[in-house]
Parts: structure tokens; C-alpha cells; sequence
């Protein structure tokens, strides 16, 4: 038996301990209020669980029409279960599982982009959402600037009306929408960027801008492109999950997401028309995101990629298993307490940390390293390399943070400390392995790195500071392995603080 309207009433195996949470609202009256690019697992347990909450309170403006940029895979998947869906939310003391409904229908763009232009230009659409990863950006994570050169970039600045990329597509229905006298809808972006709505804001009006000037100030003047701090960890669903869902469920889901008790969404009220209710679901709307969102990317996605690096090196596969390694524990919850926290202005960072460090020990979730440690050239400027500057300026120690970057580094060399070899996937990963590969020389190989200047920027580079440090660590990782040259950071830190 397969998940899909005609069997929700019927569902709920005698195996589950408690009963799924079904949506027991009027689906087939719901309207397509959001359009959201980027259909992957964490939007469907973060975002649509917010907005399946408010539709469930009565407001059945909030259908989301959910785009997938590449692959049909999750329409294929979703599509025979009426979009049907399982978020299955595990811990140490067991797990619940919720069914969502919010979603009326997945489209997969390259098939028919004309298709997803059209609900993104409905008046009823009020919302563009993305979780398109950093890489979806199409921008120089560096400077933030749209990277003209990107081939999605410059096949939809060739052809406006069938774009591929989601900048494009952004720009298209807006075009729409003026032509059709509409408002604009708000674009929310929901991906681990800096400023993630300012950012977007200016990808959109850059692209705009080389169309058609009059549309790029029509969307200056009534556009909103609220930032918003998104926090939920969503491992890759596995066929074991899938099994289990099915005997917990009694029904089969070819598409149920795993995810953690903990959520958290902090959007900025700047919305050009309504909205959905997300606060009575716990989401907090304010004035200001920004100390709550550099707080998240530098201390939560900063310490998942530097476990993710360190860890997969020392061969671990998994967060709680890198965090059950008390050398590991330590020296991230310094990094935090010593290196980070110094550079952040959100109130209550010690209780943050303790979080932390406690949902990374979720034994339930089983998250890869390897996961994480995908597009680490997208990743690191806003999770570790931010932080660095700030500790330079203030001429204050990085040691750790320099040190997760050395890893990452030997990372990319393809092959662990126990002799394994992954692949590296990363949109720069040619320059990069190239970068690392090219010398046995540490300092060649720091040199040949940080002439990735999408990633470093001009101004590390030339710090002889963290040059230095990044080679020496480099080095000693080489010399004395990951855990070794681990524990003389740990050492010089304390010797310089007696
Ligand atoms: C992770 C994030 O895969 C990654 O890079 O650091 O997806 C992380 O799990 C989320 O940002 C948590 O909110």
C-alpha cells in the first residue's frame, strides 16, 4: 500500500508508538499561495512543516507548488502519493511521525520551465521560497557578486524567457508580474548564505539590470527579499529509513525525510504582500536576523564543516560518532568558546553551544560527514573564513578555525587517514584537487589553494599571518596526523594563555 490521499485515514501501523500526525485539513481546496525552488529534504522538514501548520490552523491560501531545478526524482517519487510526504522526527527517546500536506504539486523545470513561470506568475502566488544549496546562488562566494560567467548565468541572460538557473527564473516571473500590472511576491531565501535575502536581493537586481533597467528598478522600489536564519539537521534518507517509515507508517513513502526535535526559522517582516502565520508554528519574525544568523553559520554550519573534515580524515562516517571522540569534542567546543563567540554579538552563546554540542551527539540521525563536507569551496568563506578575518583584525588568536581549514586542505587530497578515498564533490573540485595535488610541498600547496581567490578573496592571501599558520598546520597534519597535530594546538593555545 502506497501513501496517497485515499489511504491517510487508514494509516498509523499497531508497530508505531504513537500515531503519525496526518493533515486533516481540505487538500484539494488548498491554493497555490507558494512557489518554492529547491524541492529537497530540508525544505520538506523545515519550511513546508511551518506552513502545513498554518494550514492546519484554517488557512488554506498556503499551498506550495514545489520547483526542482534539475532532477525528477522527487517528483517521480511524490507525484504517485498525491505529494504526500513523511517527516520522521528521531532522537535518543524514539521517534514521531508527521505526514505533510502542504504540498499540492512538484514540478521539475528543465522538463517544461514555461509550466513553473506560469504558477510563479499566478495572482495567488505570494511567496518564492529557495533552497537552492550556496552553489544555486551562481555567485562568487568570495564577494557575493553574480558570476556573469556561470553557464546557467549566461545561457539565461541569452534567453530570458526559458531560464534554467533560479536567479533566472526569479527575474522572468517578476517580468511577468509587471507585464500583467501584479505585485511582486517576496522572495525568501532559506539557504546557509550571509545576508541571505540581501544577497539575493542584489544577485536578482544584478541579473535584472543586464534584461531590462526598468524592471530592475520596479523591483527595487516594491520587491522584498527578507533575510532569514534557518536551522534544522536533515541527513540524506537512507533505504533503511525508508523501511522503517513503511512498518511505523503502514503505508510504503518512496520520499519520508529524517530530521531532529530541534527547528528553528528567524525571518526579518519585510514581505511585499501576505503570508502565512509561520509564528504560530514557532518561527520568530523580527525586526533584525542578522546576529542570529552569522551566530548559526559560524558556530553550528563553522563547527559542522570543521568536524566534517577533521572527522572524515580520522575515518569516522558520522557527526555523532566524529563528537563521541572526546579529542574531537574538545577542540570544537573551544573553537566555539575561544575563536567564535568572541566575534558574535547574539545573546545566551554559551547555552547555544551546549545545544550544539548535544545535538550533535543525536545517536537517531546517523549524518554523514561526507555530507557535509560537500562544496566545501562554497562553504568555508561564510563558515569559517568570516570568523578569520574577524580574529585577524582584532589580533587575536585563530589557531582552530585555521587548523579546520589546514584539514579540509589534506581533505581534498581524496583519501583518508585509514587509506580510504572518497571523491570530492564540489563545483570547484578540479581546481582544488589540482591546488592540493600539485606538490608534496605544504607551502606550494597553500600557495596554489588561496590563488582561488572565488574563495579567499584578495585580503587572505596576503595576510603573511594566515598563510603561515594555515602551512604549519598543514605540515603538522602531513608529519603527525589529524589527531596528533590536533592535540599541539590544544597545547600551544594553553601555553600561550599561562
Ligand atoms: C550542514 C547543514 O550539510 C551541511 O553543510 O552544515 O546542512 C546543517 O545541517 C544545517 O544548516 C542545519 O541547520
Amino acid at each position: 500500500m502506497r501513501l496517497s490521499n485515499t489511504v491517510l485515514a487508514s494509516l498509523g501501523a499497531p508497530r508505531a508508538s504513537q500515531a503519525p500526525i496526518l493533515p486533516h485539513y481540505a487538500r484539494h481546496l488548498l491554493s497555490p499561495g507558494i512557489v518554492h525552488l529547491g524541492l529537497g529534504a530540508f525544505h520538506r522538514a523545515h519550511a513546508a512543516m511551518y506552513t502545513d501548520h498554518a494550514i492546519a490552523a484554517g488557512d488554506l491560501r498556503w499551498g506550495i507548488v514545489g520547483v526542482s531545478l534539475r532532477q525528477a526524482d522527487t517528483r517521480d517519487a511524490l507525484a504517485p502519493q498525491d505529494n504526500l510526504y513523511t517527516v520522521v522526527v528521531r532522537d535518543a527517546e524514539g521517534e514521531r511521525l508527521h505526514v505533510v500536506g502542504a504540498l499540492i504539486a512538484s514540478l521539475v523545470a528543465p522538463e517544461n520551465p514555461q509550466a513553473v513561470l506560469a504558477v510563479m506568475a499566478d495572482p495567488r502566488c505570494h511567496v518564492v521560497s529557495l533552497t537552492v544549496t550556496e552553489k544555486g546562488y551562481c555567485h562568487d562566494p568570495a564577494t557575493r557578486a553574480l558570476n556573469l560567467a556561470h553557464p546557467d548565468i549566461a545561457h539565461d541572460l541569452a534567453q530570458p524567457d526559458t531560464p534554467r538557473s533560479a536567479i533566472g527564473f526569479i527575474v522572468r516571473a517578476l517580468a511577468l508580474r509587471l507585464q500583467a500590472g501584479l505585485p511582486p511576491f517576496t522572495v525568501l531565501s532559506c539557504d546557509n548564505l550571509p545576508s541571505n535575502g540581501l544577497t539575493t536581493r542584489g544577485l536578482v537586481l544584478a541579473f535584472a539590470t543586464a534584461v531590462d533597467p526598468a524592471l530592475a528598478h520596479w523591483i527595487d522600489v516594491y520587491g522584498a527579499f527578507p533575510n532569514a536564519m534557518v536551522d534544522r539537521i536533515v541527513p540524506k534518507t537512507t533505504d533503511a529509513d525508508r523501511a522503517s517509515v513503511a512498518l511505523c507508517l503502514g503505508a510504503e513513502d518512496a520520499w519520508p525525510v529524517m530530521t531532529e526535535p530541534f527547528s528553528q526559522w528567524v525571518i526579518e517582516d519585510r514581505f511585499a504582500g501576505p503570508r502565512p502565520r509561520w509564528e504560530d508554528a514557532g518561527a520568530a519574525i523580527v525586526a533584525e536576523v542578522e546576529p542570529y544568523e552569522k551566530a548559526k553559520l559560524r558556530m553550528l554550519n563553522g563547527t559542522h564543516s570543521s568536524l566534517a573534515y577533521l572527522g572524515a580524515l580520522m575515518a569516522y562516517a558520522t557527526v555523532d560518532a566524529a563528537i563521541a571522540d572526546a579529542r574531537l569534542a574538545e577542540f570544537i567546543a573551544a573553537m566555539m568558546a575561544e575563536e567564535i563567540e568572541p566575534t558574535l554579538s547574539r545573546p545566551g552563546l554559551a547555552a547555544y553551544r551546549a545545544t550544539l554540542l548535544a545535538r550533535y551527539r543525536n545517536p537517531a540521525l546517523k549524518h554523514q560527514l561526507q555530507q557535509i563536507a560537500t562544496d566545501g569551496s562554497q562553504k568555508l568563506p561564510q563558515r569559517l573564513l568570516g570568523t578569520i578575518r574577524d580574529r585577524l583584525l582584532a589580533g587575536a588568536p585563530c589557531e582552530r578555525l585555521c587548523f579546520a581549514v589546514a584539514a579540509w586542505c589534506r581533505y581534498l587530497a581524496g583519501k583518508d587517514e585509514a587509506g580510504l578515498a572518497y571523491a570530492i564533490a564540489d563545483p570547484l573540485a578540479g581546481v582544488l584537487q589540482v591546488a592540493v595535488t600539485s606538490s608534496p610541498d605544504p607551502m606550494d600547496q597553500v600557495a596554489a589553494l588561496l590563488a582561488v581567490r572565488e574563495v579567499f578573496g584578495d585580503d587572505l592571501p596576503a595576510d603573511p599571518r594566515f598563510v603561515a599558520t594555515l602551512t604549519r598546520h598543514l605540515r603538522n597534519i602531513g608529519q603527525h596526523g589529524v589527531a596528533a597535530a590536533m592535540a599541539a594546538v590544544a597545547t600551544s593555545q594553553q601555553e600561550r594563555m599561562q
